[in-house]
């Protein structure tokens, strides 16, 4: 999942995820790439160094520290959380010029927004792109910033567009009706149809 600074990725995950399972703002790693993968319990693995024994701590230590900006500083994290994807795909929370992980296959899902817009990068050819952030545009001015958006990657380019906030306030009021509006059930259509090996959308 790559994108530029505050793009919308760490949303896009969360609503993937189904739940704020990664918190708001930085955890507290010198490296900003977070890995997010299965686990039983809601929680992050932080680690020293590479060589070291990971540290455990729950989702609600997590979510105090990036409330409080007051954490024991790490070099980098594991989120963890049990969500279904998440035993098809682990997913990469980076930024636009992380190259993904060397040792083992990826697709690269990147994060455009819309009210920034984006050139096309020298990075991996994204599988799909995630538009966010169109619901600031005027509404009878998305439809052209959806066009201008996307024209350096070409016409058929795979692509979703997302309220990712709104995904998750549909999620925690269990309304179905604003899921499939903030574009939430496309995107997860889509990620899960690319972790199959088909194409996006
Ligand atoms: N209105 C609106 N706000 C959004 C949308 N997506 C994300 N945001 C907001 O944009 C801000 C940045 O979102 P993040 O998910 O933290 O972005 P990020 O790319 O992970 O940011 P950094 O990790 O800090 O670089 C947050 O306040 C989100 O609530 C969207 O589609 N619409
Ligand atoms: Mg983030």
């Amino acid at each position: 999942m790559t994108g530029g600074p505050r793009s919308g990725r760490t949303t896009v995950v969360n609503a993937l995820l189904g739940a704020p399972a990664v918190p708001d703002g930085r955890l507290p790693c010198t490296d900003p790439t977070v890995l997010v993968r299965w686990g039983d319990r809601p929680g992050s693995h932080m680690y020293r160094s590479p060589d070291d024994r990971p540290d455990w701590f729950s989702l609600e230590q997590l979510v105090g520290w990036a409330a409080a900006s007051a954490a024991p500083f790490m070099a980098f994290a594991d989120v963890l959380y049990p969500s279904e994807l998440l035993r098809e795909v682990a997913l990469v929370d980076g930024l636009a010029d992380d190259p993904g992980p060397a040792d083992r296959p990826h697709l690269r899902v990147h994060v455009i927004d819309a009210t920034v817009g984006a050139a096309p990068d020298a990075g991996a050819e994204p599988a799909l792109l995630v538009l966010t952030k169109l619901d600031l545009v005027d509404a009878d001015e998305r439809d052209a910033c959806r066009t201008a958006v996307l024209a350096p990657w070409g016409d058929d380019v795979p692509h979703v567009v997302v309220d990712a906030p709104r995904t998750l306030r549909a999620l925690a009021k269990r309304s179905g009706r604003a899921y499939v509006a903030s574009g939430g059930a496309a995107l997860l259509h889509a990620v899960r149809r690319l972790a199959q090996g088909r194409r996006a959308v």
